[in-house]
């Protein structure tokens, strides 16, 4: 049943009111759900027989239970009652936040010290995203710091169309330790994963929020360990929790999410460094090396009147091996500005940009990974934006011709602050009127203009609630190619696709399904609206709630089925096109 969350444990919201008591439990609280992963790392970490620091199983959750700062013991026994020791931990009250986040931690075994995780431990982490996607609202990885970057790059590129947020995190110093940054790194990442929809694999360390396949391990000791060097933070945690979605790097195509398990470890990172010998340079290039990232001088630059070697490079380009060029420099991009550099391009060497090693390394063994592809489809993906991993030209800044500047420069507003409430008010009511006209002009030119097409309003509603409400096909088409979420539930914990069913437009309900879209809310709750549809002899009701992936046989909360009202109601349709959905049709419900 897809409705059902992972644990039995862990049931889902139904509707509820917006409240900022924390004090407040079960119905009268917004929740939201996240699964935590954690594969090892320091933050877990205790000193051994050694006196070194080693992962200790069974130690983490057990602590977390007793910290009342990370689990909210109280809410959790009213919540859930005398199994609370067992149910899901609860993150206390968060001054600002609406939903109160709800986490299940599964541990590895064995737990890893990230130094000695490997491409496997990348795919596990993956399938246990895909297994649970559509149970959980966001996803939080603990990981060791020193691989932590290597591991964010991959899942980037392994989870496909990715529509929920995933943060990997972990700490410099075990969260045990009176002084630690493992639970202010631990919580944020919780906050965010739980009450925002950031559909890309981040990490979060030392109060920012980075894309993870743009960074960087900058430091063995500080606590503000990650450094994101060619793009800014996407969050930053202060006071507040600020989020820059403009930044924010969407899948735009019109499918569901999907995860690419299969890597091919044959690949490596070669830094050229001055007099760099023959010897060591073949062998690095030999077979069964299918893909190289070359860590090139400066803007791309290479030995150039060293022809032994460039004849190598040359031979291994035409033996079919992936060479991706990258810079050894932390900042900036390669480029053909220099005769030393220009003399890799005439060899077929594909341009890197201004991706990470951390990033070309996992991406070329996603990419040699992809059977499917051939050889040239690889080289271009290889330089393509696949997943705001690099930046290929200089795009125009969207400040150069931004409305809300415009506007604020004829309101004579100027502080950073205005001029963010002012879009935050003026995009979404100009989009929605867009939307309500149909215009898809409007839509994709205040696109240009910097609106955020997937900003939502003071109900938390996104453009794409009113297009489904509305049943707008083309525009919802739109909305979904720029990258509009499908998983944001608005004030009510209404997503699109309830819209869609609420109006009975089949064929936006498909649209979204293939988007990833799926139902939210206890299976219950699912059965207790087909129970409502069937009483009304409503067909096409239920006809929408199958489109949308709901079991027809799903009983209410008190045992009944649509079936038994249809029956009840003497609706004799309803009966026969619910018939082949029913398990045991002649079982009776709990009432008898
Ligand atoms: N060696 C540790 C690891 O990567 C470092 C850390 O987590 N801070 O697992």
């Amino acid at each position: 049943d897809r409705t059902v969350p992972a644990s039995p444990t862990l049931q889902s919201p139904s509707m509820r009111r917006n409240v900022s008591d924390g004090n407040l439990v079960g119905q009268d609280v917004k929740e939201a759900r996240v699964r935590v992963i954690y594969t090892g790392g320091t933050i877990g970490m205790m000193r051994n027989e050694r006196n070194v620091l080693a992962p200790i199983s069974n130690a983490l959750v057990r602590s977390i239970r007793k910290y009342p700062n990370i689990h909210d013991e109280e809410y959790a026994l009213r919540r859930f009652g005398a199994s609370a020791s067992m149910a899901p931990l609860v993150l206390p009250y968060v001054q600002g936040e609406t939903r109160r986040v709800l986490y299940q931690i599964t541990e590895y075994t064995p737990l890893l010290d990230s130094s000695n995780m490997t491409m496997h431990d990348w795919a596990r982490i993956a399938e246990d995203i895909h297994q649970s996607y559509e149970f959980f609202d966001g996803f939080v990885v603990l990981h060791g710091t020193d691989t932590l970057s290597y591991t964010a790059s991959a899942l980037s590129f392994m989870l496909e169309n990715l529509g929920k947020t995933v943060i990997i995190t972990g700490s410099q110093i075990p969260i045990f330790e009176t002084r630690t940054d493992g639970k202010d790194n631990f919580t944020s990442a919780l906050i965010i994963a739980g009450n925002y929809v950031i559909p890309e694999v981040c990490v979060f360390f030392g109060n920012k929020l980075m894309r993870g396949n743009r960074t960087v391990k900058v430091s063995s000791n500080a606590l503000d360990a990650f450094d994101s060097p060619n793009v800014p933070p996407l969050a930053r945690i202060g006071i507040n929790v600020n989020v820059d979605y403009r930044l924010i790097f969407r899948p735009c195509s019109v499918e569901r999410f999907n995860v690419h398990l299969d890597l091919d470890e044959n690949v490596g990172l070669l830094r050229i460094f001055p007099s760099i010998s023959l010897p060591t340079f073949r062998a690095f290039l030999a077979p069964p090396i299918k893909g190289v990232v070359l860590q090139s001088f400066g803007s791309g630059n290479v030995p150039s009147n060293r022809h032994d070697l460039i004849e190598e490079l040359r031979a291994a380009a035409a033996r079919g091996v992936l060479i991706v060029n990258c810079t050894q420099c932390p900042t900036g991009s390669v480029a053909e500005i220099y005769d030393t550099g220009k003399v890799l391009f005439d060899l077929g060497v594909i341009p890197g940009y201004d991706m990470t090693p951390e990033s070309a390394l996992s991406k070329l063994a996603y990419v040699i990974g992809k059977q499917e592809w051939t050889l040239d489809v690889k080289r271009q993906m290889l330089q393509t934006n696949l997943r705001g991993e690099l930046t290929t030209t200089a795009a125009p800044k969207m400040e150069d011709y931004d409305l809300v500047d415009a506007v604020a420069r004829s309101l004579h507003l100027s502080s950073p602050q205005e001029l963010d409430q002012l879009g935050a008010t003026l995009f979404p009511a100009m989009i929605n009127a867009a939307v309500v006209d149909g215009d898809i002009k409007k839509i994709n030119n205040l696109k240009t203009y910097g609106a955020d097409l997937s900003g939502v309003n003071h109900d938390n509603r996104t453009a794409l609630h009113l297009a489904c409400q509305l049943g707008n096909v083309k525009i919802v088409r739109q909305l979904l190619r720029n990258g509009v979420s499908v998983h944001i539930r608005d004030r009510y914990d209404r997503t699109p696709l309830l819209e869609a069913i609420s109006i009975d437009n089949q064929e936006i309900i498909e649209l979204l399904i293939s988007c990833g879209a799926h139902l939210t809310g206890s299976s219950r709750a699912v059965g207790e609206q087909l129970c409502a549809a069937a009483a009304r002899g409503s067909i096409k009701r239920l006809q929408s709630y199958q489109c949308a992936g709901a079991d027809l046989s799903q009983p209410d909360p008190s045992g009944r089925t649509a079936l038994h009202l249809a029956a009840l109601h003497g609706f004799l349709e309803v009966v026969q096109y619910l018939l082949p959905f029913m398990e045991n049709p002649q079982e009776t419900d709990m009432l008898g």
